[in-house]
C-alpha cells in the first residue's frame, strides 16, 4: 500500500509541475500535428487545443511530464485544464471532453508510475487539472441584462461530471479545480466531484486554486481571499491556494490572508511574473525560486510549483530548496461560524450579534411582495441595498406568495443582488419553505449562504437528505425546531427537537458550526394565555442550546414576537428590542430584524419598558391586558420615521446625493438631481 499523499505532506512540502503552454510552445506543432490522423478532416482549427494532444500526440505530452518529473516534481498535472464539453465547444471537440480526460490522465499515469518505480521513496502523483471553463456562473455576458447567464449550474456540473469521470478512469490520484475566477463555477464542479465519488464510494482528494484579477486582489466575481476559501471549504479539500495572476512576490500578501483563516493545507503555483508587452515572462528559475522561497520560510505552503511562463528549470531551482523548510502547520480546526458573500461574514464566539434583513420577503413586506408581483426588480432591489445600507449583515430572501413563480424569482433577484458588489458584499440567507425554491437559490449564490429552512417535519429521511444536499452546495442551514408532532412550541419540546436534530445531523457528518437552530419566535400578548410563555421559552431554550450543543448557533425571526401590535411601531420596536436584549444575554447569535428599525433598549421609555419586559419575560398574569392599555395611548407614528431614516441621504448636499445614486445604482430621483445640477 502507497502511503496516503495527507501523510506524506505532514513530513514534507511537494512539489508541483509548471506551465504547460510554453512547452508545448517549444515543439512547434503545427496544424497538421494537432490534427493528427483522427482529426485530419475536422471542420475547424485545431492548433492551440492543447487538450487534444492527450489524444493526437501522447507522446510530446508524456514527454513534457517526463521533464517535470526529472525536474524533481512529485505531482504532474494531466494536460485537461479544458477537457470539458463546455470549453471543447469552441473547436466543435465537446463530444470528446471525456475521451481527452481519460487520455490526459492516462498519460501522466504512466509517466508517473515510470518515475515511482525507479524510486519509490519519491512517489509521483497525478492531478488531474480542472479549469474553470469559458463561461461564468455568477456575471452576467449581457451588458444590458445583469441577471442573464449563459449556463446554469445544472449544466455546468454535468460538463465537469464528464471530465472528473474521464479523469478518474484514467487512473487520477488527485483532482485540481484550478485557476477558479467565478467561485460558482468551482462550487458545480465540487458538486460534480462528490457525486461522481459518491457513485464510486471513494475519497479522491482534491486540491482547489483561484485565481485573483488585478491589484484589488479578489477574484474576477468579486470575492475576496477569505470568500472564496469560505465557500469551498465544505468540500474539505486537500487544499486551498491561488494560482496564476501576479508573479510570486505579488502574490505574497493574499497567501499570508490565506493562511490565515485556512484549516487545510495551502497549494500555490504562480506565473513566472506578469506577462511581459509581448506576451512572454520575464522571472528567471533564479528570481522565481527566491520569491518562493519566502513563501515556505514564512510557512505559508504544503503544495508548490509554477503557472504560465515556468519550466522544468523553474521547477529543479525549487526542488533544489524545498528539502529546506517544513510544510505549514494544519492549525486545529476552530469551528467557526464563517459565511460569505463577496466577503467573508466570521461569526467567531465573542462576535456581536449578526442582523440578518427581513423586507425582502415578499410575506413580510407588502411593499416589497407588490414590487415583485409587479416585476419591478430594480426598486425591489433598492429594499435589499436599504438594509444593508442600514447595517444588515445578512439578507433574507423569501419568495413564498401562491402569485409570484418562486424558483424563478429567487434565481432572478439573486442574480440581480450578484451584480451589485454593495448588495453582494453580504451573504444570503434563502428564505422558503419550499425545497424546490431553496436548491434553485442554491444553484445562483457563489457566496457561503445559508438555508432557511429544515426541520424533521416530515421525519428523519427528507431530513437528512436534504441536509446532505445543502451541504452538497456548501451552504449553512437554520433547522426549525418542528418535527413529525408538530411546532416544538414550549420549552421542553425546544431542547428534545433540537437535541435530535444536533444528533442527527452531526452524526451523519454536518459541522455543528452550521446548524443555526430557531427555536420558534412566536407571537406573544395575543390574548391567548397559553402564548404567555412563548418569549421565554425561547430564550431559555436558546440557553440550554448554547450550553449542551457545541458550536451550534442560535437565530429567529424578531418581528413575528409582536404580530399581536401590528400599525402600532413603538411597542413592536420596543418588544423586538427587550426581547433580543434578554435573547442575547441567553446566546441568541442572529437574528431576522428590519435593520432600519432597531430601537436601543435603554432608550425605550420607563414605563413602556416595564410593561414590554413583564410581557416578554412573563413576569404577570395580566402582562399582556397592560401593555395592550399601555399601547393604546401611544401615537404611532414611527412607520413614518422609519421611511424618513431609509430616505436620510436624500437631505445630504447634491453631491453627495448624486454620489450616493451612482455608487448605488438607485434610480429613483435620477430626474429631480440632474435638473437640479444643471439648475446650479
Ligand atoms: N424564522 C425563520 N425564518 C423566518 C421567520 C422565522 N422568515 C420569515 C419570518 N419569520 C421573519 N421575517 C419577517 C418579516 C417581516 C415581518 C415579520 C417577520 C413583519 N412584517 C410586517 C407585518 O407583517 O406587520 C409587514 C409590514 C409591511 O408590509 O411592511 O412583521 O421566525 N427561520
Amino acid at each position: 500500500m502507497r502511503k496516503p499523499i495527507e501523510e506524506i505532506l505532514d513530513e514534507r512540502i511537494l512539489l508541483l509541475d509548471g506551465g504547460f503552454g510554453t512547452m508545448v510552445q517549444g515543439y512547434g506543432l503545427d496544424e497538421a500535428a494537432y490534427r493528427g490522423e483522427r482529426f485530419r478532416d475536422w471542420e475547424r482549427q485545431l492548433r492551440g487545443c492543447n487538450d487534444l494532444l492527450a489524444l493526437t500526440c501522447p507522446d510530446v505530452v508524456r514527454e513534457i511530464h517526463e521533464k517535470y518529473l526529472a525536474a524533481g516534481a512529485d505531482i504532474i498535472e494531466t494536460d485537461s485544464f479544458n477537457a470539458n464539453a463546455v470549453s471543447l465547444a469552441d473547436y466543435g471537440l465537446e463530444g470528446c471532453a471525456y475521451e481527452i480526460a481519460r487520455a490526459a490522465a492516462g498519460v501522466a499515469r504512466a509517466a508517473a508510475d515510470a518515475f515511482t518505480a525507479r524510486n519509490p521513496l519519491k512517489p509521483r502523483f497525478v492531478a488531474g487539472s480542472i479549469g474553470p471553463t469559458n463561461r461564468t456562473l455568477s456575471m452576467s455576458a449581457d451588458v444590458n441584462d445583469p441577471a442573464a447567464r449563459d449556463i446554469t449550474f445544472a449544466e455546468m456540473c454535468a460538463a465537469y461530471r464528464e471530465q472528473v469521470r474521464g479523469l478518474l478512469d484514467g487512473s487520477a490520484d488527485l483532482l485540481l479545480i484550478e485557476t477558479v475566477f467565478d467561485t460558482l463555477n468551482a462550487k458545480a464542479a465540487l458538486a460534480a466531484v462528490d457525486d461522481e465519488c459518491r457513485t464510486r464510494g471513494i475519497r479522491t482528494p482534491v486540491m482547489i486554486s483561484g485565481t485573483l484579477s488585478d491589484a484589488s486582489g479578489r477574484t474576477l466575481s468579486g470575492q475576496t481571499v477569505e470568500a472564496f476559501y469560505a465557500s469551498v471549504a465544505h468540500a474539505r479539500p486537500l487544499s486551498v491556494g491561488l494560482n496564476c495572476a501576479y508573479g510570486a512576490k505579488q502574490l505574497l500578501p493574499y497567501l499570508e490572508r490565506l493562511a490565515a483563516v485556512a484549516e487545510t493545507r495551502i497549494s500555490t503555483h504562480p506565473n513566472a511574473g506578469l506577462p511581459n508587452i509581448m506576451g512572454g515572462y520575464d522571472e528567471t528559475p533564479a528570481m522565481f525560486a527566491a520569491d518562493c522561497a519566502e513563501y515556505m520560510r514564512r510557512g505559508l505552503v504544503d503544495i508548490i510549483g509554477g503557472c504560465c511562463g515556468t519550466t522544468p528549470e523553474h521547477i529543479f531551482e525549487l526542488a533544489k530548496i524545498a528539502g529546506d523548510y517544513a510544510p505549514r502547520r494544519l492549525p486545529a480546526p476552530r469551528h467557526i461560524t464563517v459565511l460569505s458573500g463577496l466577503e467573508p461574514l466570521r461569526i467567531v464566539p465573542e462576535a456581536n450579534f449578526v442582523n440578518i434583513g427581513e423586507r425582502t420577503n415578499v410575506a413580510g413586506s407588502a411593499k416589497f411582495a407588490r414590487l415583485i408581483r409587479e416585476g419591478d426588480y430594480d426598486e425591489a432591489l433598492t429594499v435589499a441595498r436599504a438594509q444593508v445600507d442600514a447595517g444588515a449583515q445578512l439578507v433574507d430572501v423569501c419568495m413564498d406568495d401562491g402569485l409570484i413563480n418562486g424558483p424563478q424569482a429567487m434565481r432572478h433577484f439573486l442574480n440581480l443582488m450578484a451584480s451589485e458588489p454593495e448588495i453582494a458584499r453580504v451573504p444570503v440567507m434563502i428564505d422558503s419553505s419550499k425545497w424546490e425554491v431553496l436548491e434553485a437559490g442554491l444553484q445562483v449564490v457563489q457566496g457561503k449562504s445559508v438555508v432557511n429552512s429544515i426541520s424533521l417535519k416530515e421525519g428523519e429521511g427528507t431530513f437528512l437528505e436534504r441536509a446532505a444536499t445543502i451541504r452538497r452546495y456548501g451552504a449553512a442551514a437554520v433547522v426549525m425546531l418542528f418535527d413529525e408532532r408538530g411546532q416544538a412550541d414550549t420549552y421542553a419540546r425546544k431542547i428534545e427537537v433540537a437535541e435530535r436534530a444536533y444528533r442527527l445531523l452531526t452524526e451523519a457528518g454536518f459541522p455543528p458550526e452550521e446548524i443555526v437552530f430557531d427555536p420558534n419566535v412566536l407571537a406573544v400578548a395575543t390574548g391567548i394565555e397559553a402564548h404567555d410563555r412563548y418569549a421565554l421559552d425561547f430564550i431559555e431554550a436558546t440557553r440550554w442550546i448554547k450550553e449542551h450543543l457545541p458550536h451550534a448557533k442560535v437565530s429567529g425571526g424578531v418581528s413575528n414576537l409582536s404580530f399581536a401590535f401590528r400599525g402600532n411601531n413603538v411597542v413592536r420596536e420596543a418588544m423586538h428590542s427587550v426581547f433580543l436584549y434578554h435573547a442575547i444575554a441567553a446566546g441568541m447569535d442572529m437574528g431576522i430584524v428590519n435593520p432600519q428599525l432597531l430601537q436601543v433598549y435603554s432608550d425605550i421609555e420607563p414605563a413602556l419598558l416595564e410593561r414590554v419586559e413583564d410581557v416578554v419575560l412573563c413576569r404577570r398574569a395580566d402582562a399582556a391586558e397592560r401593555l395592550i392599555d399601555y399601547a393604546q395611548h401611544l401615537r404611532t407614528d414611527t412607520a413614518a420615521e422609519g421611511a424618513a431614516h431609509e430616505e436620510a441621504w436624500r437631505t445630504r448636499p447634491l453631491p453627495e446625493r448624486i454620489e450616493y445614486a451612482l455608487l448605488r445604482g438607485v434610480t429613483d430621483h435620477i430626474e429631480t438631481d440632474t435638473l437640479e445640477a444643471y439648475r446650479e
